[in-house]
């Protein structure tokens, strides 16, 4: 089943080959949905799941996720169309002081792959910018990642000022040094140590 050969490219991490693999099923008529959910996603599903059995570790989920991006960017401009109404929209960045992106980076791939619109503010955010970025965009979440102890801190504030603005939106955080315990602390919405729990945690506070 031709679906298959792109779940599988994705899992192979054949970046060169995804783009060609998804035209054609576009091209076949096959339902963008079903290239979506069971090629694109349903194969980022399986490398979350691998990734937390450890059977496959943060370099390849970060090739699978480019290849994953890949073919999304073949059918994005079809979405619209599609039976795939998108699952909300989530404003990330990496907090004030700290340039470190790649976890943030692999974060917003992988939840853009489980449908999710995504508003990247970059590194080097300030919270009045995911406030602002949050109330333009209605977001229903902010994801804010650090590896830096020392801005830490920039995520406690970001979460004080958007409580205080009496928005809806509900904040995650991660990063290395991060952990439940400073979430709770802080009182943000959720944690995860990883993108595909991430990913996890976006669909239990966003339901579809
Ligand atoms: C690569 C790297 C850099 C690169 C960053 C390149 C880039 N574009 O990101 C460069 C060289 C620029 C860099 C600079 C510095 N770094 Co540096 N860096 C690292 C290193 C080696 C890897 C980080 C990384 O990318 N990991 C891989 C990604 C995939 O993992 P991750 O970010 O943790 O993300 C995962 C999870 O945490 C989670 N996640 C991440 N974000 C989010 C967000 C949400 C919402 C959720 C739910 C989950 C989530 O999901 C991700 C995927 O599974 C770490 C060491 C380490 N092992 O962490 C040091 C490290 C973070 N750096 C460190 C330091 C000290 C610095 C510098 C201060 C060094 C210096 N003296 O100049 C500067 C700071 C610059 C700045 N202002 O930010 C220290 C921090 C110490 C501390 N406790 O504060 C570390 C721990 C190294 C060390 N052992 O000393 N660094």
């Amino acid at each position: 089943m031709p679906v298959q050969d792109i779940y599988k490219a994705v899992i192979d991490f054949k970046d060169s080959e995804i783009a060609n693999l998804v035209q054609a099923e576009v091209d076949a008529g096959t339902d963008v949905s079903s290239i979506l959910n069971d090629g694109l996603i349903g194969a980022m599903d399986e490398v979350g799941k691998l990734f937390g059995e450890g059977r496959l570790f943060v370099p390849e989920m970060l090739m699978a996720a480019q290849t994953m991006k890949a073919g999304l960017e073949i059918i994005r401009p079809l979405l619209g169309g599609a039976d795939a109404k998108p699952r909300g929209t989530v404003v990330i960045g990496t907090v004030k002081g700290d340039l470190h992106d790649i976890g943030k980076n692999l974060v917003a791939m992988m939840l853009e792959g489980a449908g999710f619109t995504i508003v990247d503010l970059g590194v080097d955010v300030e919270p009045q910018a995911f406030l602002d970025a949050a109330k333009e965009n209605e977001a229903q979440l902010i994801a804010m990642s650090a590896l830096l102890t020392t801005t830490m801190p920039a995520m406690e504030e970001c979460v004080k000022i958007v409580k205080e603005a009496g928005l809806d939106t509900k904040l995650v955080i991660g990063g290395a040094p991060v952990t439940q315990a400073y979430a709770d602390k802080i009182n943000a919405d959720g944690y995860s140590a990883d993108a595909p729990g991430a990913v996890s945690l976006a669909r239990k506070i966003v339901p579809s």
